[in-house]
Order: C-alpha cells, then structure tokens, then sequence
C-alpha cells in the first residue's frame, strides 16, 4: 500500500528531523501527516491524481508536493538527503524500543555514540549515567531495548510479510510465462513470524522472470540472481524474499517441500519410504525405478498417494500431524467464517475512534451476530478509562442503541485492569452489570512470576470474568512476553470456566500457537478477538483465526463461534 509506505517515510523524517533538532513544528507536521493519510489506501493515489491532496487534514503544499513526486518517482529526494546526511548508526539507534530521537539526540551530542555496540558498551559500564535525565533505569531499559532489536529483526510479522508478498504476487503474475504461483515457507504456514518470504512458480524458462522479478518496485537490492532461485531485500522493512522457478511437473512437489517445516518434510520423507515411494523438491519417485516420476498435478495428490488426510500447512510442524493424518484424526481447523461474533473492541467511551453504534453496524457488514463493547476500566487513564458514572451512562446507551439495531446484538463489556492485589478495577456492583468482562493485566509487566500468576489465578476466582485478554502480554518489537506459570493459569482457567484469549493484534498474537494449544488440550476455552479501536481494526480477526488454526483449533474450542444463546448459556456456568 503506498499510503502506508509515504506514511512510514514522513515518520522517520520527522525522526531525523528531532534528531537534528530541527523545527517542532515542521516535525509535528510530518507526524500528523502520517497519521492523517495511512489508512487512505488507493484514495492517497485517486486525490492525487485529482490534485486534491491538500483537501486531506494535514496535508500542506509542502507535504502534497511530497506525496505526489513518491507516487511519481518512487522516491522521495528530501528523504534521500536527509538519510544520507545522518549517519546510520544513529538511524539504527532509533528502532531501540523505548529510546526517543531526543535521547539519541543527547548521547550522541554529548559522548559521540553513534551506533548500537558503542551504545551497548556505554551502557553496560554504566558511561550513560553521566548525562543528565539517564537514569540507572533508563540503562537497563536501553541493555534491554537492544536485546529485543537483535531478536525481532532477524523476523518479521506475518501481517507485514503477507502484504509484500500479496504485492509480489500480483505483479509475478502478470508475467505471461508464469503457469503457477503459490506462497511456500513459513508464510504459508501462516507463524506469527517469518524470517523471509518464500514463493514458488512454475514455468518453462526462468530468465524473463527472474529478471522482472529482480527490477520490481519494491525490490531494494538483489542478493543473488539465478537460474532456479533468486533473493532480493525489499525496500519497505527490509524483508527477505526468495524466488524460485520450477517445472510445471515439479511444482506440487517442490510446493510440500518448501512449504516445510523441516521436521514434517522429515517425517514425511520417512514415511515415503516406507510405501516405496521417494519425494524430494523435483518429484515423487516410484523406489525400485528411480527414474520413474509419478505425475501429480497437485500437492494434495501427494497426500492421497501417501494414504494420508490432506494436512493443512498451518499444521506442518511435526507435532503429531503425520500421525493424526494416517488415523484420519485431523481436526476440522476453524475457519474465519466460523466465528459469530468479536467479544474485545473499543467505542470512543473509552480510547477508540468510533461510536457504539458504527463499530455494531460494520461488525454486522462482517456478517457477525453480536458483539461486546468492551471499553477500558477507570485506572488505566492513559486510555480514557470510564470512570463507574462514565460507565452506567455508557451502559444506558448501549442499550438504546441495541434496542434499535435489529441485525446485531450488542453486549455490554468491559476490559477491566487486574490490579496488583489481583483485584479487579470495578466492583462486583458494576461488573455484574455487564454481559461480558475480559480482565487484563496493563500494568506492572515487570513483576515476579509468581506475582504475575498469582493476579491472573485471582480475577479467574472472580465469578464475573468470563475470559482473560492477550494473557501474556507479549508486544512485537516492544516488549517480550512476562513469565507465567500457565500450568497453574490453565488448571484455574478450566476450572472456573474462563476462556483465554488470543488476540488478533498483528503485533499481539496471544495466546501464541502452542500455548492455545495447551490450553485446548487441558479443555480451556478460547475467544478469539479483534480488540479494534476504529471499525476497520474488525477484520484484525483473520490474523487471530490464523493462530487458532496453527493451535489445531476447532469451532466448538472457541466460544465466539457459538450462537448467542449457547454463548450467553456458557457464560452463565
Ligand atoms: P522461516 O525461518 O520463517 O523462513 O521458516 P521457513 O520454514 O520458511 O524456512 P526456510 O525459508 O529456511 O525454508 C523454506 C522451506 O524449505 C522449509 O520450510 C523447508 C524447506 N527446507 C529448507 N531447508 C531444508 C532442509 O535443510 N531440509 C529440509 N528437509 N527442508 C528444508
Ligand atoms: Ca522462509
């Protein structure tokens, strides 16, 4: 998406721009800027065809100019210079979570540290301390901050590498030589993340592919150009991507074999030969004649050739799957059109953008039944948390507003805070108000296990909440996962009848695959949900489905894909 790409720029020029410690106001406008056109889509490029671009909010002379001359020529000259003027270690230092352009700024001016191993050393010998406002704290959180980099930019999140490779895709499919296109790896595996984006075609002669493949738009640099495989590095995140062209009677082979994992492509080679048969990424091969390719025109062929259920990628991890399948035992994977209703998202009550009424109508435009409103609780004040008068005036809407929409029932919710004592943010007065609570922790990530288990078994044993939200609080590139005892959470959560969730945040994802899991072996409940904040954020939910499904989920494990009155019926146990 170009809005989103234009968007990112005038991020980090307005970045650069503090580093500098140029005009705020020029800096403000270019974070404004970015917020004002990212959601724009294919409008950005309609309003500007039109010379309307200037109608947007935020959007200047200067900013238009901008966005126009990307969409021209792809680049932006003010961003090049200003990229090339600062050094890249300083850039580098920037994706640190928690550490702001103005404290790069200030140890950059002050020590000369330009890049992260100097920081690193700095703060490992305690050299930051000497400046002003930099606490011992803050040196941690920065020792801390480069720990998470070093770890997430080896990956990236699926939902970003889905959408590069749904832009490669398009264009490697207009090539007329292509026969067949599929997306192979971990991305068709659909993990929360992937080191690279794999795709797979199948074609008589590679060199016109490879060379349009390698001169696309959104290629920043090539890594190596082949016959067979190619690989280049994106300009947008810097994602990987490996090309590579087979021969049409190779193709359903060569897409089970870099569809992988390694340990299911293991496993299945095994079995292979033991029914006298051998598969690798050219071909299927009877074993007594080792020339003899046995034709299959698709991958699911292979499969019934190893007398074997069809096995959805997303299960392909060598986790009992090859064995089910031989029993005929896989689950019926949930689906995103199994799921009835969304039982996390925000009204502009509390920290979302739209009314009670717009989410309900585009949540009913998704094909849902219902909903719950599930607003923050009075302590998080940073997100406008309703107050208890706040709240009967939200609930009495509510109402009003359920009264009137016939297509969609609307539940009253809360998001409650679970507080350090492990007690919930509302009293049981106002709790037992609502249809549906959800508790979560928003506060004290770095406590204890034990302390942190110990709140989360507390708000089960409260006979009010009916499920726990993003239970392990991990936030991709900004914080990892606290320490739970989830043996422990798992045996309260069943046997209080909480289900947990999996959030369908992009950068979220929790519950993780192989906790849900756990969680279902053990008979916990899931909800899967969206936690939107503007109605748009509903269809986030595809990215929690595709979670569920790596979990070996079913419909009848996750709570809102049951109709409402068998969800208000188990709501009521
Ligand atoms: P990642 O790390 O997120 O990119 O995960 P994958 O699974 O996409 O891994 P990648 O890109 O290294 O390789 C793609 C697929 O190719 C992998 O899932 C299975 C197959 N493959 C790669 N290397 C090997 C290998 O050494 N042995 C076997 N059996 N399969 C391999
Ligand atoms: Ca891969």
């Amino acid at each position: 998406m170009k809005s989103q790409e234009i968007a990112q720029i005038f991020r980090e020029i307005a970045l650069i721009l503090e580093l500098k410690g140029s005009n705020p106001f020029r800096i403000r406008a270019y974070e404004r800027g970015a917020q004002n056109i990212e959601n724009l889509g294919d409008e950005l490029e309609s309003l500007s065809k039109k010379g309307e671009l200037r109608s947007l909010p935020g959007i200047g002379a200067d900013l238009a100019a901008k966005i126009t001359e990307y969409l021209t020529e792809g680049e932006i000259e003010y961003y090049v210079e200003l990229k090339a003027q600062t050094p890249q270690g300083l850039l580098d230092m920037l994706d640190i979570s928690g550490l702001g352009p103005k404290t790069v700024k200030l140890i950059y001016d002050k020590l000369g540290i330009d890049n992260i191993d100097s920081l690193e050393e700095a703060a490992k010998n305690g050299g930051l301390e000497t400046l002003e406002g930099i606490r011992v704290k803050t040196q941690e959180n920065i020792l801390k901050g480069i720990e998470l980099l070093r770890k997430t930019s080896q990956r990236t999140p699926f939902y970003l590498a889905s959408d590069m490779a749904d832009d490669f895709i398009g264009e490697l499919k207009k090539i007329k030589d292509v026969k067949k296109i599929e997306i192979a790896g971990s991305l068709r595996r659909k993990k929360e993340t992937v080191k690279d984006i794999d795709i797979l075609v199948a074609a008589k002669k590679s060199e016109t592919i490879m060379d349009k493949f390698t001169k696309l738009e959104f290629v920043d640099r090539v890594v190596a150009k082949g016959k067979t495989k190619s690989s280049i590095i994106t300009r947008t995140n810097n994602i990987g991507v490996d090309l590579r062209v087979v021969t049409e009677e190779s193709f359903p082979a060569a897409l089970l074999y870099f569809t992988g994992s390694k340990g299911f492509n293991i496993k299945l080679r095994q079995l292979a030969n033991k029914l006298g048969f051998k598969i690798n990424e050219y071909g299927v091969f009877s074993n007594d004649d080792k020339n003899k390719l046995i034709a299959t025109s698709r991958e699911k062929n292979i499969f019934s050739l190893l007398k074997l259920q069809f096995i959805p990628p997303e299960l392909r991890e060598d986790r009992g799957e090859i064995k089910s399948a031989l029993d005929n035992n896989l689950p019926k994977l949930i689906e995103l059109k199994d799921i009835k209703g969304d039982l996390h998202l925000h009204s502009d009550f509390s920290d979302g953008e739209d009314q009670i009424s717009d989410m309900a109508k585009a949540a009913g435009k998704l094909g849902l039944e219902y909903i719950a409103v599930t607003d923050h609780s009075r302590s998080l004040k940073i997100a406008n948390g309703l107050s208890t008068s706040r709240m009967h005036e939200k609930i009495k809407q509510l109402r009003q507003v359920d009264r009137k929409l016939k297509s969609i029932k609307i539940l009253a919710g809360s998001e409650v805070d679970i507080l350090n004592s492990g007690e919930l943010d509302y009293p049981d007065s106002i709790l037992a108000e609502l249809d549906f609570v959800i508790a979560a922790i928003h506060s004290g990530f770095k406590q204890s296990k034990e302390q942190l288990t110990r709140r989360i078994v507390k708000a089960c044993k409260n006979k009010f909440v009916n499920a726990i939200a993003h239970p392990t609080g991990i936030l991709w590139g900004v914080r990892d996962s606290y320490s739970l005892d989830f043996d422990e959470i798992l045996k309260v959560a069943f046997d209080y009848n909480v289900a947990l969730e999996i959030n369908s945040h992009p950068q979220r994802l929790d519950l993780n695959d192989s906790l849900a899991f756990r969680a279902k072996s053990e008979g916990v409940k899931i909800v899967i949900n969206s936690d939107a904040h503007r109605r748009e954020q509903l269809e986030l939910m595809k990215y929690g489905v595709n979670i569920a499904r790596r979990a070996w989920l079913q419909k009848s494990d996750v709570i809102n894909c049951f109709t409402l009155n068998d969800l208000l019926k188990w709501l009521k146990k």
